[in-house]
């Protein structure tokens, strides 16, 4: 048979897999993974091979939509922008743009047309301030980065493939692919690890498929990391195993930590913890005898009560034991692509203040100009001045991934003008006014960006679209810019996109101090593939546009369709910590401050049932539920419980259970699993598909329940703001 096959990156998860995707008549016949890809090497999951699936998706939008009352048509994009003028510029007449927010999703940490050109719309529309999925997620760690190494983005990546102990804590790769780590199959590189000699260790309250192939697993209480880590570094200092290494001259306040973890003995802490004195001295010693140990703390470490405590006790830890910015350890990487967000420095701008500004009706402090997102539904549906008129969603499903979901559901009705940049009518788009479409997966050529900043090695890899946008579609930076003109109260008619793009490729090169007049003939195009080019060229591999010979640019890649891997991490911490003096200070006085709260927690104990989310391989957060070969089998969405607990409960394993919270219940099927630690129980997040109004048919017919209406609101890691989706009390009856 003919057919073409294209080599073409996955979008979906920082694995990055190179796939070969085979075209027969305009429709996808098969996806595999690309074996001579530089970077992934054949490796793919089964959301890889579905791509195909949400590219031919019936309920895909590929128009832009308006909707009437209750009923929903497509429209042309010049009606869908003179939509969004008409709903818009009377709030931005009446109350200014103070009255619009945005909402980004995670997507857009994956598409470079949405990552680079969202300030476009930012921007021009003047609204002060945006929610993301970012303080459901890495909050804790943006700050933990911002104060040790002076960059909210510059964040200490584990070096899975050279590492001979590797404590794995909150993260299950099995399902996630791996997070704020870019590697493809890391569960095969586990196994690599214990080939070359080394061990894995899995800290989690529940034991993983991940911590299946590991060494060991030790079952932690939720929320307990920052009280156990501060045991592990207690113990170091007390067995004089506290050694800089070669970073002695980088770091300062080694004996504020000493200080600090002085009252945390591993015996003081193992009630709480539920980790015996003797694992954590054991724990501790494996560490500091470890030739190189990679410590590394993910979302169950960050979405917790003390999530930016473990956040930062994980870096702490490595560096305490000079498993830092050395090949095994924790090492920042060398992009390729130079980061934009790694422009930001506290040696030029200072110290990041907290709390400048607080939210308007819970008063909740600002952090890196954000606020917790389950605010967001209080900042709507509160009148007064400053309320929240007018939303724009991009990339993003908040109904289902914040906590509290049900007030933002009953929230968002009353928005005046809610435009979103989605491609599906789901449970948050249904209550838009506009949605505008972005390509599918396949029609857009594809770059990233931000997660070759997470990854073990320098590399890249550009695809062309499988399949060539539609004429009569816009890809999404040209939505953004328009967008973006029309909140700043001007007509889309006069939008001249080429000018603005223009413009901001300008400002780009300004800062990196190169003259714009000089950069902008060399090109005959704009829109990322541009700005592509301009981060490779200015990078640490790049020709510098002639400044240094024979450097890459985009056209080596376009040359490359299975990519261009530079090499590992390499150390370079002296030079990529960009504090006010350089240095990093172990012990931030914002950190320390918070520890006489952790401290109460463990003096208060825990008891009671307390529920943790989990993912799983053939998920991607709220989204790929409507793929059938994905949802297919199996029911997932499940209450995970542990024998006793059930036994004590009367739950049986296929019946049913009734849980509730300070937030909310839920009904939801029972799986009896002895892969609980007793007292805390399982439901996955990303469910819960049966909302009237919603187009997503295969969904619906496998809706699940939404674990963020048991999530209350407030409960946050009090100094990131980052919500606590883990550890919540709960209760749970047969139902
Ligand atoms: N209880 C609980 N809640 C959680 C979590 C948890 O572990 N437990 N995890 C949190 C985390 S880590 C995250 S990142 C958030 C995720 O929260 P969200 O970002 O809100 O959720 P996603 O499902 O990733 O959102 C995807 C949306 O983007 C759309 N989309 C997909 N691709 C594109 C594209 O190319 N362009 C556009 N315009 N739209 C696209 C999809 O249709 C979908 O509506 O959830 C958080 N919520
Ligand atoms: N297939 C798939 N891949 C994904 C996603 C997806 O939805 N599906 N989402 C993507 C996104 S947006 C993200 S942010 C990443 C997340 O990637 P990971 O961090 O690997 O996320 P999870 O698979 O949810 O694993 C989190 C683990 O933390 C554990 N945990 C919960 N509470 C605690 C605690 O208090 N302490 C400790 N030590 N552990 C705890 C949970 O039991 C769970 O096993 O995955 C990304 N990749
Ligand atoms: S692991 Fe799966 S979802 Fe992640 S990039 Fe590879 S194929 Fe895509
Ligand atoms: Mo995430």
């Amino acid at each position: 048979m003919g057919g073409t096959t294209h080599q073409y990156t996955c979008p979906l998860c920082e694995c990055m897999c190179g796939l070969d995707i085979k075209v027969e008549d305009d429709a996808v016949t098969l996806i595999r993974g690309n074996k001579d890809d530089v970077w992934s090497k054949g490796y793919l999951c089964p959301k890889g091979s579905a791509l195909g699936h949400l590219h031919h998706d019936p309920d895909r939008l590929r128009a832009p939509m308006v909707r009437d009352g209750e009923t929903w048509r497509e429209v042309s994009w010049d009606e869908a922008f003179r939509r969004c003028e008409e709903l818009a510029h009377p709030i931005i007449e009446r109350d200014g743009p103070t009255a619009f927010t945005a909402f980004v999703g995670n997507p857009a940490g994956h598409s470079w047309s949405l990552s680079r050109y969202l300030s476009q719309m930012i921007g021009p529309s003047g609204m002060p301030h945006i929610y993301s999925a970012g303080t459901v997620d890495q909050w804790p760690k943006n700050v933990t980065s911002i104060l040790l190494y002076g960059n909210q983005w510059l964040i200490p990546v584990p070096d899975v493939v050279r590492t001979d102990y590797w404590l794995l804590m909150g993260g299950n790769p099995h399902a996630s692919g791996g997070s704020l780590l870019a590697r493809p199959d890391v569960l095969g590189e586990i196994e690599k690890i214990q080939g070359r000699g080394g061990k894995v260790v899995v800290v989690d309250p529940r034991r993983t498929k991940t911590a299946d192939v590991a060494d060991e697993w030790i079952g932690i209480q939720p929320g307990t990391d920052a009280a156990w880590l501060l045991a592990i570094i207690n113990v170091l200092f007390e067995e004089e195993r506290v050694t800089l290494g070669h970073l002695g001259e980088l770091v300062e306040d080694v004996e504020a930590v000493r200080e600090l973890c002085r009252d945390f003995t591993p015996e003081s802490v193992a009630s709480l913890t539920r980790v015996p004195a003797e694992t954590t001295r054991r724990i501790a010693r494996e560490i500091s005898a470890a030739s190189a140990a990679s410590i590394y703390g993910r979302i169950g470490l960050c979405n917790q009560e003390f999530g930016t405590l473990a956040s930062w006790l994980v870096d702490v830890l490595a560096i305490v034991t000079g498993n830092f910015d050395r090949p095994g350890c924790l090492m920042f990487p060398n992009p390729v692509p130079f980061p934009m967000s790694w422009m930001a420095s506290t040696k030029a701008n200072g110290l990041p203040q907290f709390g400048r500004w607080r939210s308007r009706v819970r008063g909740a402090p600002e952090v890196l100009g954000q606020v917790p997102a389950s605010c967001l539904a209080e900042e709507i549906a509160t009148p007064g001045p400053g309320q929240i008129k007018g939303l724009v969603c991009v990339a993003a499903n908040p109904v289902i991934s914040v906590p509290d979901s049900a007030r933002l559901d009953a929230a968002l009705p009353q928005l005046e003008c809610f435009i979103a940049l989605d491609n599906y009518l789901n449970e948050t788009t249904r209550h838009a006014h506009v949605i505008l479409p972005g390509p599918s997966p396949l029609e857009t050529p594809h770059f990233d960006e931000l997660l070759w900043g997470f990854a073990t090695h320098s590399a890249g890899k550009w695809s062309d679209a499988v399949f060539p946008l539609p004429a009569d579609r816009l890809d999404e930076w040209e939505t953004l810019i328009r967008l973006g003109q029309v909140l700043a109260g001007r007509r889309n008619a006069d939008t001249d996109v080429a000018a603005i793009d223009d413009a901001w490729f300008s400002v780009l090169c300004q800062a990196k101090g190169l003259d714009p007049a000089a950069i902008l003939p060399l090109y005959d195009h704009g829109g990322p593939a541009r700005m592509i080019d301009w981060s490779i060229r200015v990078g640490p591999f790049g020709d510098g546009y002639g400044a240094n010979a024979g450097g890459l640019t985009l056209a080596d890649f376009e040359a490359a369709p299975n990519g261009i891997d530079v090499g590992p991490a390499i150390p370079r911490a002296a030079d990529a910590v960009c504090t006010p003096d350089g240095k990093i200070h172990l012990a931030p006085e914002y950190l320390v401050a918070d520890v006489p709260r952790l401290r109460a927690r463990l003096d208060n104990g825990v008891d009671g049932l307390v529920l943790v989310s989990r993912r799983h391989l053939r998920s991607k957060n709220t989204w790929l539920h409507n793929v059938r070969v994905l949802v297919k089998g199996k029911d997932r969405c499940t209450l995970l419980v542990h024998p006793e607990d059930a036994s004590r409960i009367g739950l049986t394993d296929g019946g049913v259970a009734k849980i509730s919270s300070e937030a909310g219940s839920l009904v939801a099927p029972v799986e009896v699993s002895d892969e609980m630690l007793p007292g805390v129980v399982s439901l996955p997040h990303g469910w819960g598909h049966d909302k009237e109004g919603a187009r997503l048919s295969v969904a619906r017919e496998h809706a699940g329940v939404n674990n963020n209406l048991l999530a209350p609101g407030d409960f946050v890691d009090a100094i990131s703001g980052n919500a606590a989706v883990n550890g919540i009390p709960v209760e749970v009856v047969p139902a």
